[in-house]
């Protein structure tokens, strides 16, 4: 985690759970993936402070840019295979169910915020590459800028001096080094199913190279007084992605997802994977229809495990009431909460 803090102190504010925890007194609430303890401090302070939860839940989402929490949150992370960093990032509103996200964005730091832009001031729901990038610098943001730092530029000159290995290349040769890459001849890639019972190499693969220290992403709730949702999620993705990559970090359904009416979800993991089963969706639409929080979140995690077995990934899950709960696979999962019944954020850990 970025937000590096003694041992005895995270242990001191972290709480076994393998349940669900009710919220007595309700609201305001913040609930992020990880112990990324500042972030859900500043959208605590936000929230408590009168602020919108949309306006809350950037708040929160940009301190984990601005610490660059985990290197896997705002600039200076996950180098591409061209040591690039990009940034996906999405703001949802739980009552109007209105999104906005970037996807891919080059040169501008401040992921959430330019996802509140496209979300206020376009009819669009996302904006990708480039353009995102232009439009946020046109609308009023810092840019262009250099989003590498010297760990990212470190790490992505010790995977080149590995021979780009891993990557997330399949089916091309050559296959034990750096491209440029070709398809393999005499394989019919699309004829190539992989049944659950006769797993494919190439997923298995996949799947190996992404884990906690290379994988991480902030996804945040955030409750205002009157149970009124947003969700904010930013990331830099993965590392030694393929240029272009987008993760489910910008896509609604995936990475989070808001109702007023229901609850809330955040994900974080192999968004590569995760994004083909909408978790968070799930996750919503679950607990409209009945399921407790924990069930829901155990349920959508089941659902990419059963066809994925490899993945690595988790979902926290709030109810309208503050219910919340989490689930995970492949990793021990964290979250966090502040909640007015809280002196301080407390972090609840789940086991897969
Ligand atoms: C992605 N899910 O781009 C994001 C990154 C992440 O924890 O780790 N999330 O795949």
């Amino acid at each position: 985690m970025a937000v590096v803090l003694p041992l005895v102190i995270i242990l001191l504010l972290s709480k076994a759970t393998g349940h669900e925890v009710e919220n007595s007194s309700k609201f305001p609430l913040v609930v992020s993936t990880w112990p990324f303890l500042e972030a859900v401090r500043a959208g605590w302070r936000a929230i408590d402070g009168g602020l919108s939860s949309i306006d809350a839940a950037v708040e929160g989402c940009s301190a984990c840019e601005l610490l660059r929490c985990d290197g896997t949150v705002g600039p200076g992370g996950s180098p591409d295979e061209n040591s690039e960093s990009t940034i996906d990032a999405l703001i949802m509103n739980g009552a109007t169910m209105e999104v906005g996200a970037v996807a891919a964005m080059r040169y501008v730091k401040d992921g959430i915020k330019a996802a509140r832009l496209v979300m206020l001031y376009t009819e669009h729901t996302m904006l990708a590459g480039d353009q995102a990038s232009t439009f946020a610098i046109s609308m009023g943001l810092p840019g262009p800028s250099n989003l590498s730092s010297t760990e990212s530029m470190e790490k992505w000159t010790k995977w080149r001096e590995n021979q780009c290995q891993p990557n997330f290349r399949k089916n091309v040769l050559p296959t034990n080094t750096c491209g440029p890459y070709h398809l393999k001849t005499g394989l019919n890639v699309a004829s190539k199913t992989c049944l659950v019972d006769d797993f494919c190499e190439s997923i298995i693969m996949k799947s190996s190279h992404v884990d906690f220290h290379n994988h991480d992403t902030i996804s945040m709730a955030i409750f205002d007084k009157s149970g009124h949702i947003a969700v904010g999620t930013s990331t830099n993705g993965a590392s030694f992605k393929i240029p272009g990559r987008v993760g489910d970090g910008p896509i609604a359904g995936s990475s989070a997802y808001a109702d007023d009416e229901v609850g809330a979800c955040g994900a974080t993991g192999d968004g590569d994977i995760m994004m083909r089963f909408l978790p968070c969706y799930q996750v919503v639409e679950s607990m409209r229809l009945g399921m407790k929080p924990r069930l829901a979140a155990k349920d959508a995690i089941s659902r990419i495990a059963k066809k994925y077995p490899n993945f690595v990934g988790a979902v926290f899950a709030v109810d309208k009431n503050g219910t919340h709960a989490g689930a995970c696979y492949g990793w021990t999962f964290q979250y966090s909460v502040r909640s007015p019944s809280m002196d301080d954020v407390e972090v609840f850990t789940v086991y897969p």
